[in-house]
């Protein structure tokens, strides 16, 4: 890895690309992974780098989904395993929920690669090695699941995802919670609750907010899922956009 003096202006995105290239180096993350994160760069860098107001709302009402729920599924894909393996780890014991590796440019080896390297960092029974479902309606890899994960899940936690399998999980009648730093996607406006932030600081976020809201009552809880709407929330989240893109005119 390219050594990034912290004092780089820009050091937190820099850091990100080079985990997702040694992801590809260690077989961790795809090669079609670089390009996922050039565009999530792009819409970051739109966004201000940072936790915008309607981001950190839709993580409350994410957190909220999550603590209701019979029986979460959090899913790991290879960028996921670059950028933010531990925190996931560490969001799944707070919520008790497993993880399932879903790749869409699966191979059996990467699987395993990412599978391991969940373990090492202390997650318990990571699903996806030996799916034993599908999802209707999918006619590519990612319609591999696995009973007891993302199959049987009310809730799933999908981050970094194609619109066709956030589209076939809500029409399977589950609550999709995307991470998706393009408020424009499909996925982004098929989910549930879409979190339009950077993993890196997206899941972080919903692991204090769930130990935060971890003693709220279910009535609480409700009422959080109740008054959040996702489609005004990605609306916020262009607005935020657009007002970044203005303060830059007014400074040019
Ligand atoms: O490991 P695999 O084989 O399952 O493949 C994973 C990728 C991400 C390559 C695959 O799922 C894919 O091609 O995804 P898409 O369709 O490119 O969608 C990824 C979405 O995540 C895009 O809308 C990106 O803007 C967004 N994104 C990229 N990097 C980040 C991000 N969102 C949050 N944080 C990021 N760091």
């Amino acid at each position: 890895m390219t050594e990034i003096p912290r004092s780089h202006p820009r050091y937190a995105s820099l850091v990100a690309r080079e985990r997702v290239a040694k992801g590809v180096k260690d077989g961790i993350t795809s090669t079609q992974g670089l390009i996922a994160q050039g565009r999530g760069e792009a819409f970051d860098y739109l966004l201000g780098e940072k936790t915008t107001t309607p981001a950190a709302e839709a993580t409350r009402a994410a957190a909220a989904v999550l603590l209701l729920a019979r029986q979460p599924t959090l899913s790991v894909n290879g960028n996921v395993a670059a950028l933010a393996a531990e925190e996931i780890v560490e969001l799944s014991k707070a919520l008790g929920a497993p993880l399932e590796v879903n790749l869409f440019h699966r191979s059996e080896e990467r699987v395993k690669k990412i599978a391991d390297l969940l373990r090492s960092m202390g997650a318990k029974g990571v699903l996806g090695e030996k799916p034993d479902a599908s999802v209707p309606g999918l006619d590519h890899a990612r319609a591999l699941a696995t009973r007891g994960g993302i199959c049987d899940a009310d809730v799933a936690l999908i981050p970094l995802e194609d619109g066709d399998r956030c589209e076939a999980l809500v029409a399977m009648g589950k609550k999709v919670i995307a991470i998706d730093l393009n408020p424009l996607s499909r996925t982004s406006k098929k989910a549930t609750v879409t979190l339009v932030d950077n993993i890196v600081r997206a899941v972080p976020n919903l692991t204090s907010e769930i130990k935060r809201l971890s003693s709220a009552s279910k009535d609480d809880l409700k009422a959080i899922v109740d008054a959040y709407d996702n489609r005004r929330t990605l609306e916020r989240s262009l607005e935020e956009i657009k007002a970044h893109l203005d303060a830059f005119s007014r400074q040019a």
